[in-house]
């Protein structure tokens, strides 16, 4: 996969050097470029902002620097001057106005061959440049959840990770992707390490038991009970819920934690 960051702040993203994503850059199975928006200006104090039409608070990123960064990652790609059926690249647009990120967004653009992350500041960018970028891209503005943040380069960094993880070969252990918080709609289970007790805490027994079709249904039990207590919004989302299943999450709603244990 190939990702291009256009950002004022390269170096926010260095961080992406460190841990598997660097180490998946190495490996050649993620081409990862970060291009500095005040690359693409031509006047002494390479401007990227500039007051609001309509007047304000705050700056507006100009769209010729815009445009001209994107056409750098383009390159050939552009539609119409790419090979015959290719897909668009996928330009991301960090935004708290965009629609929320989640782990099923990751895995669409996990398989995507060309993701572009436009990290605007200030207010934000030109609307004039983003409406004419989706002539050339597959465009999203994308938020990471309900809050505000200064730019786009830690919006953008958490989506390459999220989307990074899931390319083939990026984890060692593809095991560990399973039967983690949001793999299929619910939170992850307790877990623990040696020593089985610590400071007069010890681990549940069922775990020293070595039945693994008990300590399954015990793990997937503890994972409807947190995912009932603390997300009841993703349990009303989920499918495939047997009886067992419907069952425990009774009993939890029911205030009975005697028989979930
Ligand atoms: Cl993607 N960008 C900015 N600037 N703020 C945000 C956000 C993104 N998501 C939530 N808040």
């Amino acid at each position: 996969m190939k990702i291009d960051v256009i950002s004022i702040f390269p170096e926010y993203l260095s961080g992406l050097k460190l841990s598997l994503i660097g180490k998946a850059v190495d490996q050649g199975l993620l081409d990862l470029n970060v291009h500095d928006l005040r690359d693409f200006t031509f006047d002494r104090h390479n401007t990227v902002d500039d007051s609001p039409y309509g007047g304000g608070a705050g700056m507006v990123m100009k769209a010729e620097p815009w445009a001209l960064a994107l056409e750098h990652v383009l390159g050939g790609n552009s539609a119409g001057g790419g090979p015959e059926g290719a897909q668009k690249p996928i330009l991301i647009v960090p935004s708290p106005a965009g629609p929320v990120f989640n782990q099923h967004i990751a895995e669409d653009l996990s398989g995507a061959e060309h993701l572009v992350f436009a990290c605007g500041r200030y207010e934000g960018i030109d609307q004039r440049v983003i409406d004419w970028s989706a002539d050339h891209f597959d465009l999203r503005p994308m938020s990471i959840g309900d809050y505000v943040l200064n730019g786009g380069e830690v919006a953008s960094m958490v989506m390459i990770e999220a989307v990074s993880r899931l390319i083939p070969g990026v984890i060692g252990n593809p095991e560990s992707l399973t039967e983690e918080s949001h793999e299929d709609g619910l939170l992850e289970y307790p877990i623990y390490t040696k020593p089985a007790s610590w400071r007069d805490r010890d681990v549940p027994e069922i775990l020293l038991s070595g039945n693994h079709g008990a300590i399954a249904r015990w793990r997937r039990d503890r994972r409807l009970e947190r995912t009932a207590e603390v997300r009841p919004d993703l349990l009303a989302e989920l499918r495939g819920l047997d009886k067992h299943d419907r069952a425990l999450l009774e009993r939890f709603e029911s205030g009975d934690e005697s028989m979930t244990e």
